[in-house]
């Protein structure tokens, strides 16, 4: 057994178009756990730790812009392998090419926006996910 923790992110748009639910059935329905939830209205510094890796990468100020554009949902999910599993879920980062399947893939908006705006977040090693799940349960 490898039980992992991992931390997923329903981001801004996902919450803002009502796809929490339908993001979370996924989730449920591959059986993996929720530990911990909660709605987060993150301030600069908590995003600023979170993207600490991205600083000084063009899209870090408008990705910091977009996540405080309104609340996420933060979940501690539980699971075999669930971090290679969740970001298996969830699609490559640019919504437009994820592939059909996916969480970015199949509800993600092919209408110009910000690969930003790509609905989910989540850990990618378990040195993120013990750092990231630190940030955002407190
Ligand atoms: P995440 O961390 O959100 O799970 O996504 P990821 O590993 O697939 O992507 P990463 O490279 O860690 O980037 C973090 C987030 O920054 C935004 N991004 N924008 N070229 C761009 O405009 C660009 N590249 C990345 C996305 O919101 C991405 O999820
Ligand atoms: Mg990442």
């Amino acid at each position: 057994m490898a039980t992992e923790q991992t931390l997923v992110l329903v981001k801004p748009d996902g919450v803002a178009r009502g796809l929490t639910g339908a993001i979370l059935a996924r989730i449920e329905a591959k059986g993996y756990s929720l530990v911990d939830i909660r709605l987060v209205d993150p301030d600069r510094e908590r995003l600023e730790q979170h993207y600490a890796e991205h600083e000084g990468k063009p899209f870090y100020e408008p990705l910091l812009e977009f996540m405080m554009s309104g609340p996420s949902v933060a979940i501690r999910l539980a699971g075999n392998r669930v971090i290679e599993g969740f970001r298996s879920l969830a699609g490559t980062t640019d919504p437009t090419t994820a592939a059909p399947g996916t969480i970015r893939g199949d509800f993600g908006r092919d209408w110009g926006l910000a690969v930003q705006q790509n609905l989910v977040h989540g850990s990618d090693s378990v040195e993120s996910a013990n750092r990231e799940l630190a940030i955002w349960f407190d």
